[in-house]
């Protein structure tokens, strides 16, 4: 279906309207049609290994395999004895998306004219997880974000910069939370196998720099993104369609008992789930529901489509049309912002709930890149 833009100047204006250095994300503004978002095509893969090794392959794929009876997975086995967890003091900004891009190159198409051929032809470049963020902004009231953009040879790099809240919720955290961050991951461990006759080894060690990632290409109204995500497992039957359709997203969350807990798993929960799978095109969640111990005692499959008719009944729930505008008028506003093509030149933007985005750096200042330490004017 054809995209509406808002108005004819692009992104649609912040509080100010004169301003054309912020943007709004109150969600009345983005009720329109919903956005040309073609279907998701995956052009590479790669894998971290278990010392965070870049891998131009597929080798930590693995294979979904279906528990046979009632789970009573115990997601707490093996915190204390068996458990390497990724160091997340390392920020690796893009760094591994850019190594898959200077590995694949010629799998990218490159335009025609030799003064350009160093281009990609490409709008932007980024995490699926960026994006996540973006397409649930207009419903987000807890956490903003950061994001760092850079123009290089006509492509923007979209990388994220962790906020100040963020690092000391993260150097806050209790036993309690960091071990219920490792409940997702044994929920892997429990499902998931090595190979695609394999059986999964919950006895086996279970390290968190492992990761598979898918590389995909598609199009959000007139932009033209790249972008990579984690794929937690794939289905096993050599009959599955071809990735990103046969993946699988796995998720844990706490059992639904009551009528309120079930609305704010629709209203909050389930936004999240549908934003990040809805992106790279994976089509289903299989969710594990766990008790306050930590033994999962149901599964669920949620179909990425059936997920927008779930919560057509609950009153005041989010919208995908409103996600997917919002995120295209973001990214129309960064191409506006973000205008001087030099890879030392880094735009600041910056968002907090109940607040527009904003570029603090806009106008004729703005930040170079961290390692030269420079103020440009
Ligand atoms: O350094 C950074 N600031 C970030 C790095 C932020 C976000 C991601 N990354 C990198 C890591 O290399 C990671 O391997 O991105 C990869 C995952 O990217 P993504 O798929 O774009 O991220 P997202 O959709 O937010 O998360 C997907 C999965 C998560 O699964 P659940 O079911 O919990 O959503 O990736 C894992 C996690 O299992 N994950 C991460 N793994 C390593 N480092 C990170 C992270 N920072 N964030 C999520
Ligand atoms: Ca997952």
């Amino acid at each position: 279906r054809p995209n509406r833009p808002q108005n004819q100047s692009g992104p649609s204006r912040g509080q100010n309207p004169h301003s054309s250095l912020s943007l709004s994300t109150r969600r009345e503004l983005y009720e329109r049609d919903f956005p040309v978002y073609k279907q998701p095509v995956e052009v590479g893969c790669f894998s971290l290994d278990s010392e965070r090794r870049f891998f131009n392959d597929g080798r930590q794929m693995r294979y979904y395999v279906e528990p046979d009876r009632s789970p009573n997975f115990d997601l707490r086995d093996g915190y204390k004895d068996r458990f390497i967890k990724r160091d997340d003091s390392v920020k690796e900004k893009l760094d591994h998306m850019l190594r898959w891009i200077l590995a694949n190159r010629s799998k990218l198409s490159a335009r025609g004219t030799t003064a350009s051929s160093c281009d990609l032809d490409i709008d932007f470049v980024t995490w699926r997880g960026h994006l996540t963020k973006l397409l649930t902004a207009p419903y987000e009231t807890r956490e903003g974000w950061q994001l760092a953009v850079t123009r290089f040879r006509g492509t923007l790099y979209i990388s994220e910069v962790e906020t100040e809240a963020a690092r000391r919720d993260q150097e806050n955290r209790t036993e309690r939370h960091e071990e219920m961050m490792y409940w997702g991951y044994k929920f892997e461990q429990y499902t998931c196998a090595d190979t695609v006759h394999g059986r999964p080894d919950p006895g086996g060690v279970l390290n968190t720099n492992e990761a598979f990632c898918t590389v995909v290409q598609t199009r959000l109204a007139d932009h033209r993104l790249l972008f990579s995500g984690e794929v937690d497992c794939r289905d096993k039957d050599p009959n599955a369609p071809a990735a990103p359709a046969c993946y699988i997203e796995l998720k844990t969350s706490a059992e639904i008992c009551t009528p309120k807990q079930r609305s704010n798993f629709h209203r909050f929960k389930l936004l999240k789930w549908w934003a990040q799978s809805f992106l790279p095109g994976v089509p289903r969640v299989v969710a594990g529901f766990r008790d306050e111990e930590g033994v999962v005692v149901a599964l669920e499959i949620f179909p990425i489509s059936k997920i927008s008719h779930l919560i057509k009944n609950e009153p005041n729930c989010w919208k995908p049309t409103v996600c997917m505008n919002f995120c295209s008028d973001f990214l129309s506003f960064v191409k506006h912002i973000a205008t001087e093509d030099n890879p030392s030149v880094v735009y600041l933007l910056s968002w907090e709930p109940r607040r527009d985005v904003t570029s603090p750096s806009t106008g004729t200042r703005r930040t170079a890149s961290c390692h030269t330490g420079l103020w440009r004017r």
